[in-house]
């Protein structure tokens, strides 16, 4: 029983042509068409093999492939996935890696006529990256219970438009729900997006965890004016000041080690040559593996920007928009992971994963765990991001022996 490989770039290759830009990136930005033809290229694969794809209220895909035993409280699904939504001119692996080796672990059970005790499904969860509506990891939030629908379709985009009305517009909810399975595990594969695994000189490497992430918004409010006549000293230049946070979270991270700390979106109004800024929004993005120095972080972030807005006599209002707590993966499904790994001779490489995931968000509720594959130069969120056809089919090997380790193969 084997992956096949040039089936799972093949499949790599087709998705990335839905949102292709012209540089090689794509973009699939959740709950846009583009989004909407990721996620109905992969129904139409699981169609092609024969499981009726479904979908939640909120556009998360599945599919389940029946086990000898019944689903019951005490046996349930062995989940394999991720997401097929980008961030903004992304790669072709991130997120889609993970959901496309599912896929080929479902297509050699299902050719195979491989029987197993407990259910295998696959799902494609819904704006895994956050970068249009936040907060990021929504699909599986949702499903964990932590948002509800309403909440869901009432959040508004960094474009001001409503989930609700896009999700309608789109036709991409569905009345199925995943929520409805029990789940025995969930597994994910994914590309480090990181350097590792590179610098180890391995494939793929066993995921033990994922470091905490906390984001705000800052918004600043100062006084638009005139960029010729205004005297430097009465100025309320929000721009100064967005300068200014940006250069305090670098600051923070230099006095807080293993704190990372980012400011990636910075918008200022009205973005005019010869007129001051009276209005800025930024973004802060914190990221510790230790969650009560991630707490800290954030609070003394909060308190330093606060103070500086106060020291330009600018009005500050800082909101959090996202938090994913640190978290451990479960021991069994890494062991089956690495169990999986040493039979496939692919070494013994464990890390801690720095991006956040969705089975970030699955392991404070069911057993979970991540496979690594390598990332060139470690980059991603980029078109350079590139995992070698070889290292990919590494990873869904892993992940099919990982999944018959769990779902127990029946001979
Ligand atoms: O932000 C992250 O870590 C992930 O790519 N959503
Ligand atoms: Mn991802
Ligand atoms: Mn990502």
């Amino acid at each position: 029983m084997h992956i096949d490989s040039e089936r799972l770039n093949r499949g790599l290759a087709e998705l990335a042509r839905i949102g292709a830009r012209p540089d090689g990136g794509v973009q699939r930005l959740a709950f846009t068409q583009e989004d909407l033809a990721g996620r109905e290229y992969v129904a139409g694969r699981l169609r092609g093999i024969g499981l009726e794809p479904q979908v939640d209220a909120i556009g998360n895909l599945f599919a389940i492939r029946p086990g000898i035993e019944r689903e019951s409280g005490r046996t349930g699904v062995v989940l394999l996935g991720s997401h097929t939504d980008t961030v903004g001119n992304a790669g072709r692996y991130d997120g889609s890696l993970g959901v496309l080796s599912a896929l080929e672990v479902l297509e050699v059970l299902q050719e195979g006529g491989i029987q197993t005790r407990h259910p295998v499904g696959l799902v494609s969860f819904v704006n895994e990256e956050g970068v249009r509506f936040m907060p990021d990891m929504m699909g599986s939030l949702y499903l964990r219970g932590d948002l509800d629908l309403d909440e869901v379709r009432s959040i508004t985009g960094t474009d001001g438009v409503p989930i609700g009305g896009e999700l309608d517009r789109l036709r991409m909810a569905g009345t199925d729900s995943l929520g409805d399975h029990p789940i025995r595990a969930f597994l994910e594969v994914h590309i480090e997006q990181g350097p590792e695994l590179e610098r180890q000189g391995a494939a793929v490497g066993a995921v033990t965890g994922v470091q905490g992430l906390n984001w705000m918004e800052v918004s600043l409010d100062g006084r638009a004016n005139h960029a010729g006549t205004t005297p430097m000293q009465d100025r309320k230049d929000c721009g100064l000041l967005a300068a200014e946070i940006i250069r305090e979270v670098r600051a923070l991270t230099g006095e807080i080690s293993g704190l990372r700390g980012t400011v990636g979106r910075v918008s200022l109004k009205p973005n005019l040559i010869n007129v001051i800024p009276g209005r800025a929004t930024l973004t802060v993005d914190l990221r510790h593996p230790h969650q009560p120095t991630l707490e800290s972080s954030s609070r003394e972030i909060r308190g330093r920007v606060v103070r500086i807005a106060r020291e330009h006599g600018i009005e500050i209002q800082v909101r959090d928009t996202a938090s994913a707590p640190a978290v451990d993966f479960d021991p069994e499904v890494v062991t089956a992971i690495t169990d999986s790994m040493a039979a496939l001779g692919l070494g013994d490489r464990r890390l801690v994963s720095g991006a956040g995931h969705d089975a970030q968000i699955m392991a404070s509720a069911h057993p979970s765990g991540m496979i690594f594959v390598r990332s060139r130069d470690g980059v991603s969120h980029n078109p350079a991001e590139y995992s070698s056809p070889e290292d990919c089919a590494a990873g869904a090997a892993v992940l099919l022996g990982a999944a018959l380790r769990l779902a127990e193969l029946v001979d």
